[in-house]
């Protein structure tokens, strides 16, 4: 296809009924840390030491758990259909388990639960957004092929508290991030660096746990509730670097080795990407192991695994010029077994973010491949948008949110993927992880500098309602 058709406008509407809403975070945005019977997370004990940009913690964040009504009625005016927000495991099971069933943690959610519905707004619930609770940190956490059961058990309290009303369920966000940034390089809680194996077998224990959870809901719940379940990955489009067949492999590989590794045992044959297999046991051989670092399932987990959701949530943000590069001197890792390089386009626009590069485009092509690979499953993208450093007028991410959505208008019309929904991150300014309270990607404005938090739509709120309210673009 050639770039003119690429960058061009596409004029036209959604499907009736597609899902508008915004995302937010448990973390990012409750605070109340330590209230009312909360215990500690591994993010609270992280930001408590000090590990991020100005000693910025979520202590208070945007307050929201005193603030929920006010959430509600920025939604409102958004003119959403659905709010995605995430259940702090620790709030309702302090020490992560059923000894520590928190009735006040409980009543926040079904009050947050209650306020959505009576303004018509539907709520899609992520129930790991990356906060596990501190007391299952001390057993190793994700590390622990235990944390299957645990996970499960913290599952049922949600679906039988909740699952009346919540209807769609997101058991993990962006488990890559909680593998390789969480255990691999430890750039994010708990702040473990294993690259090699560590990060593969989270890995494997997060896969298993989805599986886990999502049969439990269909032998337990779904009869009485209806509901569906998923789970949201993160990934960026990986472009060739040059059209030389070693990039476009590479770039392929980096497809399989980011999505793949958790896509391809749910949403493709129950087992992790050949390529990947051969990669990491070629390297692990030369590095004398006698073992694959990568693990393996047995047939019956295999079987577990395959077609273990209901749709795909999608988190994607920018793209990733891919080479290839011959990585077998370094240190065994993650990273080095896929010997791949990455950069970006000098053209793509900055945002106040350095992992995040403006590619319009690039979402399409990336749902185009998911596509194809998965065989057109049904998908949410359930994160999207841009950093800025906090203008109310932010041309950038109105253009961001355009642009972002009329290519995924083009995926549904002119390339037939299976998009169901589209959450813009994030209803407001919030705590982005390692960089505190730095980079900005709310469609309203939070003051933390006041009390109260005040939130002040920003002119992006201008445009995603208009977005939302004709139902595309006319
Ligand atoms: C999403 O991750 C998260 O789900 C959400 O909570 C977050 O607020 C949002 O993005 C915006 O960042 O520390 O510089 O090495 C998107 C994927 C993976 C992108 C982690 C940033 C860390 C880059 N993210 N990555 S860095």
């Amino acid at each position: 296809e050639d770039l003119e058709e690429r960058d061009m406008f596409y004029k036209g509407l959604f499907p009736p009924n597609f899902a508008w809403g915004a995302a937010t975070s448990a973390y990012q945005i409750e605070g109340g840390w330590n209230e009312d019977g909360k215990g500690p997370s591994i993010w609270d004990d992280y930001s408590h030491e000090w590990k991020i940009t100005k000693n910025q913690t979520g202590d208070i964040a945007c307050d929201s758990y005193h603030r929920y009504k006010e959430d509600v009625q920025m939604l409102k005016k958004l003119g959403v259909s659905h709010y995605r927000f995430s259940i702090a495991w620790s709030r309702i099971m302090a020490d992560g388990t059923l000894n520590s069933l928190n009735k006040k943690g409980i009543d926040y959610y079904n009050n947050l639960i209650n306020e959505l519905l009576a303004y018509n707004i539907q709520p899609m619930v992520t129930l790991y957004h990356w906060d596990l609770p501190s007391a299952l940190q001390k057993t190793d956490g994700w590390k622990d092929p235990e944390i299957v059961d645990k996970f499960a058990k913290y599952a049922e309290v949600c679906f039988v508290n909740f699952g009346d009303r919540v209807k769609f369920w997101i058991t993990i966000n962006e488990p890559f991030v909680v593998s390789w940034l969480g255990h691999g390089i430890g750039i994010m809680a708990p702040g473990v660096k294993e690259p090699a194996i560590g990060v593969y077998n989270v890995t494997h224990n997060i896969i298993k746990s989805h599986v886990k959870v999502y049969h439990l809901y269909n032998e337990k719940f779904r009869s009485r509730q209806h509901g569906k379940v998923g789970i949201t990955l993160d990934c960026d489009w990986k472009e060739p670097l040059t059209y030389d067949a070693m990039d476009r492999y590479s770039a392929e590989r980096s497809l399989k080795f980011k999505l793949g590794w958790f896509a391809d045992p749910i949403f493709g044959q129950g087992d992790y990407p050949a390529v990947m297999k051969r990669f990491v046991a070629r390297k692990s051989e030369q590095q004398g192991y006698s073992n694959s670092r990568l693990p393996e399932f047995t047939d019956e987990e295999k079987k577990q695994n395959k077609g273990a959701a209901d749709f795909l949530g999608l988190n994607h943000y920018t793209t990733n010029l891919v080479g290839y590069k011959n990585r077998d001197n370094e240190n065994s890792s993650y990273e080095a077994d896929q010997d791949t390089v990455l950069s970006f386009d000098p053209c793509w626009n900055k945002s106040e973010s350095d992992w995040l590069r403006v590619n319009p485009w690039g979402i399409r092509k990336l749902l185009k491949w998911i596509k194809n690979r998965y065989r057109s499953p049904v998908i949410y993208v359930t994160e999207n948008g841009v950093s800025d450093d906090g203008q109310m007028d932010d041309v950038s991410r109105q253009r961001y949110y355009t642009k972002y959505i009329n290519e995924i208008l083009k995926s549904i019309k002119l390339d037939n993927v299976d998009v169901r929904g589209y959450m813009a991150w994030s209803l407001m300014d919030n705590f982005e992880w390692g960089s505190g309270f730095t980079q900005k990607f709310g469609l309203y404005h939070v003051d933390f500098d006041i009390d109260s938090r005040p939130r002040t739509p920003k002119a992006s709120t201008v445009t995603y309602s208009k977005i939302i309210k004709d139902n595309g673009f006319h």
